[in-house]
C-alpha cells in the first residue's frame, strides 16, 4: 500500500536571490490517510492525522511556509522528516504555485545556514545551548508570525524539529512557544549486544538489526528508520556489537561494514562505536601477546585506531568488557583495569575517541565473598588513574540489572574519573518481550538516589552529570521484529531511556503520556488508561518476581523463570540460595557490618540508613538484612513472611487489573495491536503466577509456614 507520504510531492523552489530554499506547503484536508494495518513499525513517529478540524486549521495557520536550507545531509533529513511528519499530521496534496506569505512561517536552521534565522539575532542564546541544544520560539518579524526552530548546530536543529513534531503529535498548542532545551549529558548511547552471526545477546525481538552479510553494499531501509527513531529522542551514539566481543569485529572487512552504517547514521547525529575484545592484537593481529606493556601491542592498537578513523572519521570509541565473565583483560598480565583502559585510550586520543571501560566485574571471590562488593573493591582504588578520555561504565546496581537494586556504590565514589551509567532497556530479568514492564519509574528511582557524596542532594543524576565528560548508555531492546522490540510496549522503554538520557528530570508519567499519545491514540481516556497501566507495571513485576529486596533468584540461562531452589557450590553466585539465604529461621542477605558490610561502600548517611532496620527502605530489606520470618517492620505490623506473600500476590493481581483495563480499550485502539497486547497480557499473567507460586512454595518448603488466611492463590495442583 502506498503511504500518504508517497502520494505527496511537496515542492521546493529556490527563491530568487536567496541562497536557501523555500518550501511551501499549503496544506489542505483533501484526503485522509489510507487505512494501514498497525504493526508497530512506525514506533512513536506515526504522525497520525489531526482529526479535529479547528486544531488542524490552527496548526496550518502557523505553517503556511517553511523556510529551511537543504544544503547538507542533516538539513536534508530535517526537511524529509518535516515533509513526512506534516503531511501525515496535517494532510496535503495541493501544491502552491508560489510561496504563500499570508500566514505564519516555520523558520528552521542555524544562523550559519539560514539567513532567516541569522536575522533574528539569537546567536548569544544559541551559544548557551550548544550544538545539540535548540530554541523553539514564536516571534513576530516585520509583522509576520514566525515559529523559529534554531540551534547553533545542525544536529540541534534536527532535535528541535523532532520536538516541534512531537508538539503536534501530542496536540499541543503552538501559538506561543518559548522552548529552550539542551541535553544534560554529552554522549547518549545505545549499546547493542548484537553478534556478527546475527544473534542478539539478551535480545527478544528477533535477529540483529545489522545484517552484516549484506553490508557494506546493501543498506536496509531499517537503518535509516533506526537512526530517525534514535535522533527523535536525542540519542547520539550506537555501540554496534556485543560487549562479549569477537576479535574479528575489528577486521578490515567488518570495519567497512560498520563504516557503511556510520554513513547512514551520520546525518542523524549518531556516531558509531564498537565493543572490542581485549585480546584482539593476539587473536586477530597474530601477536604473541595482548599485554598492554608490550610495544608491539601498543603499536597494533594505534594502527587499528588509525585504520578505523580512515574509514569512520567521526568514530566514537571503544566499549570494553574485560576480565569479566571469561573475557580477556589486563589482569591476565597482572595489570589493572586502568592499565588496560589507558592502552586503548592512548590509541584513540589523537582522533578524539573515547574508551568506555565497564565496571561489571565480579568473578573473583578472592576480591570479596560478597559479589555485590567486588566492582567497587576493584575500581575505587583506581580513581584518578584513568586517562582523560576514559569513562568507567557502571551498571545501575551492584549485582546485575535485577528488577530492583540499590544504586551502585561507585556512583559518587570516584571523583577523579568520568563515570557513566549503563541502564538495561532490554528486559532480561523482567519478562523479556512478554511482560508489560515500563522501566521509567525504575530509572527515576536510580537517578534520584541520593549518594550523599557531596552532602545531601548528591543524586546519582547529579553525580554523573558533574563528571569532566558525561555519558549514559542503555542496553538496547531492538531487533528485526517488525515492531522493533518484540512487543509494542517494549518500545516504551527505548523511548523512555532516550528521553531520560536527554533530560533526567522528566517524570515517568510525562514520558508515558507522551509516548502513549504518539504511539497509541490522542484520546484522553485511552492515554489515561494506558499510562495508568504502565506506571505501576515495574513495581508489579518486582512484586511478582523478587519483592522486598530479593534478587537474582531467576534461572541461570534465560533469566525468565524463577529458580530460588538452586544451589551451586562451585560457583555460589550462580545459585538462587546465595542471594536469598532462606532457612528455617529467616531470609535475606546480611550486608550490614555483621555480614558482608557492603553498606560500608556507601557514603556514611546512606550506609547507615541501609544498615538500620528501622530506616532501611522496606523495598530493599532483604538486600541488606537477614531477618527472621516473623520479623515485623514496626510500621505495618505484618511479618516478613506475610508481607512477602502479600507482595507476590499483589504483583499477580496487578497483571489481572491490566487485563481488565486493556479490555476497556477494545475498539478504541487498532485491532491488530489490541489483540497482540491481549495475548501478551495472558502470557504475562502465566509468568507472574509461575513466579509467585514457585517462590512461595519454595520458601514455604523452607519455613513450613502457612499462607496468610486471606491469600487463596497458592493452591497445590490437585
Ligand atoms: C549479564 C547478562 C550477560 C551479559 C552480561 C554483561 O546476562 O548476557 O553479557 O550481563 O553485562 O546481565 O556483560
Amino acid at each position: 500500500m502506498t503511504s500518504a507520504i508517497d502520494q505527496i510531492s511537496s515542492r521546493r523552489s529556490q527563491s530568487p536571490g536567496s541562497r536557501f530554499y523555500l518550501g511551501a506547503f499549503l496544506l489542505a484536508l483533501l484526503f485522509a490517510l489510507p487505512l494501514q494495518a498497525e504493526d508497530g513499525y512506525r514506533l512513536w513517529l506515526r504522525y497520525e492525522a489531526v482529526g479535529d478540524p479547528t486544531q488542524r486549521e490552527a496548526y496550518l495557520a502557523h505553517i503556511t511556509e517553511i523556510v529551511a536550507a537543504t544544503n547538507s545531509p542533516t538539513q536534508q533529513v530535517i526537511w524529509d522528516e518535516l515533509k513526512h511528519g506534516l503531511s501525515g499530521l496535517l494532510g496535503g496534496d495541493r501544491q502552491c504555485e508560489q510561496t504563500v506569505t499570508c500566514g505564519g512561517a516555520l523558520v528552521i536552521g542555524t544562523p550559519a545556514n539560514n539567513p532567516a534565522v541569522a536575522a533574528l539575532g539569537l546567536d548569544a542564546e544559541l551559544k548557551q545551548l550548544g550544538n545539540d541544544g535548540y530554541l523553539i520560539r514564536s516571534v513576530t518579524n516585520s509583522g509576520r508570525a514566525l515559529t523559529v526552530i534554531a540551534s547553533q548546530g545542525e544536529t540541534g536543529t534536527l532535535y528541535g524539529t523532532f520536538h516541534y513534531l512531537r508538539l503536534l503529535q501530542t496536540r499541543q498548542a503552538i501559538d506561543h512557544l518559548a522552548i529552550a532545551e539542551k541535553p544534560a549529558l554529552e554522549r547518549r548511547l545505545l549499546n547493542h549486544w548484537d553478534n556478527l552471526n546475527g544473534s542478539v545477546e539478551r535480545g527478544y525481538a528477533g535477529k540483529s538489526l545489522w545484517q552484516w552479510a549484506g553490508l557494506p553494499g546493501k543498506l536496509e531501509p531499517r537503518y535509516r528508520d533506526y537512526a530517525r527513531a534514535d535522533a527523535s529522542l536525542g540519542l547520539n551514539g550506537a555501540v554496534l556489537n556485543n560487549v562479549n566481543a569477537r576479535p574479528e569485529q575489528l577486521s578490515t572487512e567488518n570495519l567497512k561494514k560498520a563504516a557503511a552504517l556510520a554513513e547512514v547514521f551520520r546525518p542523524y547525529g549518531i556516531r558509531v562505536y564498537l565493543s572490542v575484545n581485549f585480546a584482539s592484537p593476539k587473536k586477530l593481529g597474530g601477536l604473541k601477546t595482548a599485554n598492554p606493556k608490550d610495544p608491539a601491542v601498543r603499536k597494533w592498537w594505534r594502527q587499528k585506531a588509525d585504520e578505523i578513523y580512515t574509514l569512520i572519521p567521526d568514530f566514537g570509541g571503544f566499549l570494553v568488557k574485560a576480565n569479566s565473565e571469561g573475557q580477556p583483560g589486563p589482569q591476565d598480565y597482572g595489570l589493572t583495569h586502568a592499565d588496560g583502559a589507558n592502552l586503548l585510550a592512548d590509541a584513540l586520543a589523537p582522533h578524539g575517541g573515547v574508551v568506555m571501560w565497564r565496571a561489571f566485574v565480579y568473578n573473583s571471590p578472592k576480591v570479596d565473598q560478597d559479589r555485590a562488593k567486588r566492582a567497587y573493591a576493584e575500581f575505587k582504588p583506581l580513581d584518578g588513574r584513568f586517562s582523560d578520555n576514559v569513562f568507567v561504565q557502571v551498571k545501575t546496581g551492584p549485582i546485575d540489572f535485577q528488577p530492583r537494586e540499590p544504586f551502585h556504590p561507585l556512583f559518587g565514589a570516584m571523583h577523579k574519573t568520568s563515570l557513566m551509567a549503563e541502564l538495561e532497556i532490554t528486559q532480561e530479568n523482567m519478562g523479556h518481550a512478554t511482560d508489560l514492564v515500563f522501566l521509567a519509574p525504575m530509572w527515576r528511582e536510580f537517578l534520584e538516589s541520593d549518594t550523599h557524596a557531596d552532602g545531601p542532594g548528591s543524586t546519582v543524576a547529579k553525580m554523573f552529570a558533574a563528571s569532566a565528560h558525561t555519558a549514559i548508555a542503555g542496553v538496547a531492546n531492538t531487533g528485526q521484529d517488525r515492531n522493533w522490540c518484540g512487543y509494542d510496549f517494549a518500545q516504551a522503554n527505548w523511548y523512555a531511556f532516550g528521553r531520560l538520557a536527554w533530560n533526567s528530570r522528566l517524570s515517568a508519567a510525562q514520558i508515558a503520556e507522551e509516548w502513549v499519545n504518539m504511539t497509541w491514540s490522542n484520546d484522553p481516556e485511552v492515554i489515561a488508561t494506558i499510562t495508568n497501566m504502565m506506571l505501576g507495571s515495574w513495581e508489579a513485576c518486582v512484586d511478582y518476581e523478587m519483592p522486598l529486596g530479593l534478587h537474582h533468584i531467576m534461572e541461570g540461562g534465560g533469566h525468565y523463570d524463577p529458580a530460588p531452589q538452586t544451589h551451586n557450590n562451585k560457583s555460589p553466585e550462580y545459585s538462587g540460595w546465595y542471594y536469598h539465604q532462606a532457612d528455617a529461621r529467616g531470609i535475606g542477605f546480611d550486608r550490614t557490618a555483621s555480614g558482608s558490610d557492603a553498606v560500608a561502600q556507601y557514603a556514611p548517611p546512606v550506609g547507615d540508613c541501609f544498615s538500620n532496620l528501622n530506616t532501611c527502605p522496606p523495598d530493599l530489606l532483604l538486600w541488606f538484612h537477614h531477618v527472621d520470618w516473623d520479623y515485623k517492620k514496626s510500621s505495618d505490623g505484618r511479618t516478613v513472611w506475610d508481607e512477602l506473600c502479600v507482595r507476590y500476590n499483589a504483583g499477580v493481581e496487578y497483571v489481572k487489573t491490566m487485563q481488565v483495563q486493556w479490555e476497556t480499550l477494545r475498539g478504541r485502539v487498532d485491532p491488530e495491536r489490541f489483540e497482540a497486547v491481549q495475548k501478551k497480557l495472558e502470557a504475562q499473567l502465566a509468568h507472574a503466577v509461575n513466579w509467585r507460586d514457585t517462590c512461595l512454595r519454595y520458601f514455604q518448603s523452607v519455613n513450613n509456614k502457612p499462607l496468610p488466611d486471606h491469600l487463596a492463590m497458592h493452591k497445590e495442583p490437585s
